[in-house]
Parts: C-alpha cells; sequence; structure tokens
C-alpha cells in the first residue's frame, strides 16, 4: 500500500460540481481508498489569465495502483468528465495532477514525481497544507512551512 496526494482543477461547466464529482471518481478507483478531502478553494487563474477562476481541492489515497497505473486512472477519469486539450493551460472541466506517492521521485514521459510545479502553486500547496500538516516532501520540505510562502487567501468556499 502507498500513499499519494492527487490535485483537482475545473474552471468550466460547473467547476464546483466537476470536482464534488471527482471527489467520487477517484474514491471509485480499483484498489484505492480515499482517506482524506480537502475543503474546495476558489482560485485565480497561475499562468495563462484570460480565463475563469478555478476551483481547487487536493485529496489522500491509499493504493495498491504503481504511480504509471494511477496516473493512467487519472487520464481516463480526466476523458471521462470530457477534458480536452486544445494548448497548454487551456481551460478545463477536470485536471487531475498526481502530487506525491510515498516519497517516490522519478521522471518518465508519463510522469514526474513529485510534480515539479507543485511547490510554486498556492492552488496547490493551501489545500495540501490543509489535508496533512505533517507531511514532509522527499526533499525534506515542511508542507506547512512552504505553505506560509502563500496568502492565506479567505478562498475557501
Ligand atoms: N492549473 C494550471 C495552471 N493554472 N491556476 C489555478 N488557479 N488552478 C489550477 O488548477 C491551475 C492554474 C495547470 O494545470
Ligand atoms: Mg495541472
Ligand atoms: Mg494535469
Amino acid at each position: 500500500m502507498a500513499i499519494a496526494f492527487i490535485a483537482l482543477g475545473s474552471n468550466l461547466q460547473d467547476p464546483t460540481q466537476q470536482v464534488k464529482r471527482a471527489f467520487d471518481a477517484v474514491a471509485q478507483l480499483p484498489e484505492t481508498t480515499l482517506l482524506k478531502q480537502s475543503s474546495l478553494y476558489k482560485t485565480a487563474p497561475v499562468g495563462y489569465d484570460n480565463q475563469p477562476d478555478f476551483i481547487n481541492a487536493v485529496v489522500k489515497v491509499e493504493t495498491k495502483l504503481v504511480p504509471e497505473a494511477l496516473m493512467r486512472h487519472l487520464f481516463t477519469i480526466e476523458t471521462q468528465f470530457g477534458r480536452e486539450r486544445p494548448f497548454p493551460n487551456a481551460p478545463r472541466i477536470l485536471d487531475l495532477d498526481l502530487l506525491l506517492y510515498d516519497a517516490v521521485c522519478m521522471q518518465t514521459d508519463l510522469l514526474a514525481l513529485p510534480h515539479p510545479r507543485m511547490q510554486e502553486r498556492g492552488f496547490v500547496m493551501l489545500p495540501l497544507a490543509e489535508i496533512a500538516a505533517d507531511l514532509v516532501l522527499p526533499n525534506g520540505e515542511s508542507v506547512v512551512e512552504l505553505a506560509k510562502n502563500f496568502p492565506q487567501q479567505d478562498n475557501q468556499i
């Protein structure tokens, strides 16, 4: 059994409902148990500004799936939700990013662990710190300490 953290994001077609439905879809993955889910956070778009605000959240799962298998299941859920990829960082119905899988560090064409941009993103670090106060990244940094780099926006909904 491994512990993994997954970031969820949506900014199209009723994002709150998409993220709530995605909690259920993750909970139904084979060989996987949903252990915790963060609050929903309403966040301004980062990177490509000219798009709607996002709803973001993070979940903690216990899984027997290996990282690549888990990632493939997450892509499948995105596709089932109607995700299209017209250009990088385009608005999306659902984005599921595998953030951490135990303390695994790896980089393949499919997957990089830990997620390479997670520490730069308040919309990831704030919900992650909410559900994983004691978590330390493979590089030794504390999630709660890293989350202090971001304004504790009044964005929990
Ligand atoms: N995802 C991105 C780029 N920018 N901004 C917010 N607020 N939330 C996201 O989930 C997000 C983003 C790339 O996946
Ligand atoms: Mg993403
Ligand atoms: Mg993604």
